[in-house]
Parts: structure tokens; C-alpha cells; sequence
């Protein structure tokens, strides 16, 4: 499998991220995406390169997903933040107060100038440091996405973007859960783009894909699924419900399947089966996985009990779909295990395509 790796993915790495009231050491780690890349160098998983992907093609991928103005805010928003004080930049940047949907008269065209009260529009939550470097590595992550997809559109069977920081929580004008762009949206868009009818998006990450599901939410040509950790209980909370199924043009085709705390193999497994089913009867003609290792039974942030050795299986079951796939790198904190998770479903998935 084509593995394209973000060489700038270690200028994003946050310090501390906000916690019940207290700021923590960040989980998502430049360090996930070295053991990944290395477990899979050692058991020979396929090429592993950089994206290539020029300036003007890269920027109308992501006008295709982002809105304009979110993606102005995300080039600026760094500066912008030094720009208030100077010594802002030895501190991460991280949002501390927020226009809620109750703000009936609140526009858009008189949103605050300070540039700390700006990042209340854009993030939802405080646990999404951004800081100098983050702009670059989260463009180049969406290049690999870009370029996976590219891959695939010229023939590959899959390719793999590992790049973080991760995507699936970002939508069309919103940031948080570490994501900034969504790179999985961007690569089924750039699927559709290249002539594929029917994409689906079937999101395995332990926490609601919220930013994908709010990208498609309206369309019927891009089916986005999702299993998770029951948003009763469960980061991100606010999306991931069963009821919630797309809306106008879009309804039926975004399906949710919230799972208690304590999901072990056989009902992760039998729910995704549903999703496989699913995507097979959407007649999706290409598939794109957001690929979560936080489902994993050592997760510190997780609450599922998948084992490492679930993992070729489940990659075996996607590849049995028969479709050109796409799997982009999200979640899984446990850093000394998530290579090892990680190259037993791509493995998986190769001996079985
Ligand atoms: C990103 B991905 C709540 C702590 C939860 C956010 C988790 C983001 C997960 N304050 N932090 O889907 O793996
Ligand atoms: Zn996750």
C-alpha cells in the first residue's frame, strides 16, 4: 500500500490542552505518526512518500471542503494571535470564550477584532492547540489526503495519508478534536471530483467523525458512516446520534452507530458489518476510511476494548468491499502500540484486496 507521509507534520505539537478545568500534556503526539510510519517500513507495508501537490491545485481542494473565510482565519490565525502580544508567542494559542448558537443577533461582519475572542468563532472546544507551525503541517496533511487520493484515481488499489494533526473532527468552518482540516472529506471530495458517482466515508475512530458528517450532511453522493463512542457520554458530544440520517437532499445518507463504553470485538464487529452492508447498498463506487486507533483496548482517552490482534481482521473486511480505498490517519494515544495497530488493518486490508 502507498503510504503518503506529511514532512511537516512534527511543526504541529501542541503543549497542553484543556482538561476538567486543567491544562494537560497533549495527546496527539508527534511521535504517534513516527511509530506508525516505522512498524510500517519494518514490515515492508508498501512505498512510503511525501506528497507532491502544487500550491494552486492543493488550494482549490480545500475551497472545495473549507469555507473561505475559515480558511483565511486558519493562514492568519497565528500571526494574528502574536499580533496581540508578543509574548503570545511562547504560549499555544487556545479559544477561552465563544458565540453560542443563543447569540440570535450575533453576525458574522461584527465579530470581535481581538484576535484571542476570534478563535471562539472558528474552534469548538479548548483542547485544539494551534501554534506557529500549525498552518503548514495541517496544509500538508491535507496534500497527502490529496495526493492518496490522486493515487487511487490513477489506479492503486489504496493508499494510505499518515498525517497528523488528524481531520475528522473539522468541518466545513469549524475546528477542534486536534483537526484543522479535514483530510478525509478533502480526499472523497477529490473522488468525486475525479469521476467517482457514489464515495462513502466509513469513520472507525473512536470519537464521532462530527466535521465529516456536518461537510455531507445535505448531499447524496457521499454516503458518510460512522461508529463511535455514544455521544451521551462521549467526546464530541454535540453529533453522532442514530437519528441523526442527513437532511434534505442528503437525508439517508449519513448513519450513525453510538456505542457504549466497554464495546468489545463482537458488537464493534457486528455494527460494522451494518456499515459494510451500507456502504455495498449505496452502490459507492470508492471508499474512504478515517482511520481511528483509539478503539483500542490500551487507549487512555478511549473506552473501547478492541485488541490488537482485531485489527487484520477488521482491515480484511474493508478490503472485502472491492473498492478503491482511501484511509487517512486519525486517532489512537496509545503511542507504543498504535504502529503496531495500525500495520496489522493495513495489512489486513492488502492481503485481502
Ligand atoms: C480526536 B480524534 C475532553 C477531552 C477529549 C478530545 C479528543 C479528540 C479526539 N476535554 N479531547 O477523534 O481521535
Ligand atoms: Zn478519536
Amino acid at each position: 500500500m502507498l503510504t503518503l507521509i506529511n514532512p511537516h507534520h512534527a511543526e504541529h505539537a501542541g503543549r497542553q490542552e484543556m482538561f476538567r478545568g486543567r491544562l494537560v500534556d497533549c495527546h496527539e503526539v508527534p511521535d504517534r505518526l513516527h511509530f506508525v510510519r516505522d512498524e510500517l517500513q519494518r514490515r515492508a507495508i508498501g512505498p512510503q512518500r511525501p506528497p507532491e501537490v502544487g500550491d494552486a491545485v492543493l488550494d482549490a481542494a480545500l475551497a472545495r471542503v473549507h469555507e473561505p473565510r475559515y480558511l483565511h482565519f486558519l493562514a492568519n490565525a497565528w500571526d494574528d494571535w502574536v499580533a496581540l502580544d508578543p509574548a503570545n508567542a511562547q504560549r499555544d494559542a487556545l479559544p477561552s470564550v465563544w458565540p453560542l448558537p443563543q447569540a440570535h443577533a450575533f453576525r458574522h461582519d461584527r465579530s470581535p477584532l481581538n484576535a484571542a475572542a476570534r478563535l471562539g468563532l472558528f474552534a469548538f472546544d479548548s483542547g485544539t492547540p494551534l501554534m506557529a507551525g500549525t498552518w503548514r503541517a495541517a496544509r500538508a496533511g491535507a496534500a497527502c489526503a490529496l495526493a492518496a487520493a490522486h493515487a487511487v484515481l490513477a489506479g492503486e488499489r489504496s493508499a494510505f495519508a499518515l498525517t497528523r494533526p488528524p481531520g475528522h473532527h473539522a468541518g466545513p468552518g469549524f475546528y477542534g478534536g486536534y483537526c484543522f482540516l479535514n483530510n478525509a472529506a478533502i480526499a472523497a471530495q477529490a473522488l468525486r471530483d475525479g469521476g467517482h458517482a457514489r464515495v462513502a466515508v466509513l469513520d472507525v475512530d473512536y470519537h464521532h467523525g462530527n466535521g465529516t458528517q456536518t461537510i455531507f450532511y445535505e448531499r447524496a453522493d457521499v454516503l458518510t458512516l460512522s461508529l463511535h463512542g455514544d455521544p451521551h457520554t462521549e467526546y464530541p458530544f454535540f453529533l453522532g446520534h442514530a437519528d441523526e440520517t442527513g437532511a434534505g437532499a442528503g437525508e439517508g445518507f449519513n448513519r450513525n452507530w453510538p456505542l457504549p463504553r466497554g464495546t468489545g470485538t463482537a458488537a464493534w464487529r457486528a455494527a460494522l458489518d451494518e456499515a459494510l452492508q451500507a456502504v455495498a447498498g449505496f452502490g459507492a463506487t470508492a471508499l474512504v476510511v478515517p482511520l481511528g486507533l483509539d478503539t483500542y483496548e490500551g487507549d487512555p482517552i478511549s473506552g473501547f476494548k478492541l485488541r490488537s490482534g482485531d485489527y487484520p481482521a477488521i482491515g480484511a473486511a474493508l478490503a472485502a468491499l472491492g473498492l478503491p480505498t482511501v484511509f487517512t490517519f486519525e486517532g489512537g494515544y496509545a503511542v507504543a502500540e498504535v504502529g503496531v495497530n495500525a500495520a496489522n488493518l493495513l495489512e489486513g486490508f492488502e492481503r485481502a484486496a
